[in-house]
């Protein structure tokens, strides 16, 4: 698997597969959530409620359509609060993002940086958790893209990216 990261918006990413940074309700939010329902509109909150209906775990992923983005699957990940939830369950959502990656036959997946927005993980070792994970995967996704919003994460990705 090829790590690659880029700075932009995830939402503007030519992939597959998108990864949302999503909760446990499933039903939209701030952040990459509200980014990605605001641009895939209104059938990526009705799958989520089709099927989705009591929500999502923490540390687990399943996928929607990806309405009107460019990619053609939302993949929505859970990941833990910083100070409640472990990291075992942040790498958690990297492992099932990819396993539900492989399951639909996606090859190009863009990551946003994980728990690392409003839920308070610390942005060094959310970029840690993902690359263990890409690192270590047994999966046919061929690109795994990290999405960085702004420079300071694009230049502190690249830099442990090495
Ligand atoms: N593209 C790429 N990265 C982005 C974008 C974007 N459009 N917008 C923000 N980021 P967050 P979390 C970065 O807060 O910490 C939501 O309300 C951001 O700078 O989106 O997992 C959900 O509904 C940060 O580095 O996700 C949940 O309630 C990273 O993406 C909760 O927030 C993740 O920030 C999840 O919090």
């Amino acid at each position: 698997m090829e790590i690659t990261v880029v700075q932009g918006d995830i939402t503007a990413q030519d992939v597959d597969a998108v990864v949302n940074a999503a909760n446990n309700a499933m039903r939209g939010g701030g952040g990459v959530d509200g980014a990605i329902h605001r641009a895939g509109g209104p059938a990526v909150l009705e799958d989520c409620v089709r099927r989705f209906p009591h929500g999502l775990a923490t540390g687990d992923a399943g996928w929607t359509t990806a309405g009107d983005l460019p990619a053609r699957w939302v993949i929505h990940v859970v990941g833990p609060i910083h100070g409640h939830g472990s990291r075992d369950q942040l790498t958690s959502c990297y492992r099932r993002a990819l396993e539900v990656a492989d399951g639909l036959g996606a090859s190009t997946v863009a990551f946003p940086l994980v728990s690392a927005g409003v839920y308070g993980w610390p942005k060094g070792d959310a970029v840690d958790a993902a690359l263990e994970v890409f690192r270590s995967a047994r999966s046919a996704v061929a690109e795994s893209r990290m999405v960085a919003f702004d420079r300071p994460t694009y230049d502190l990705i690249a830099e442990r990216l090495g």
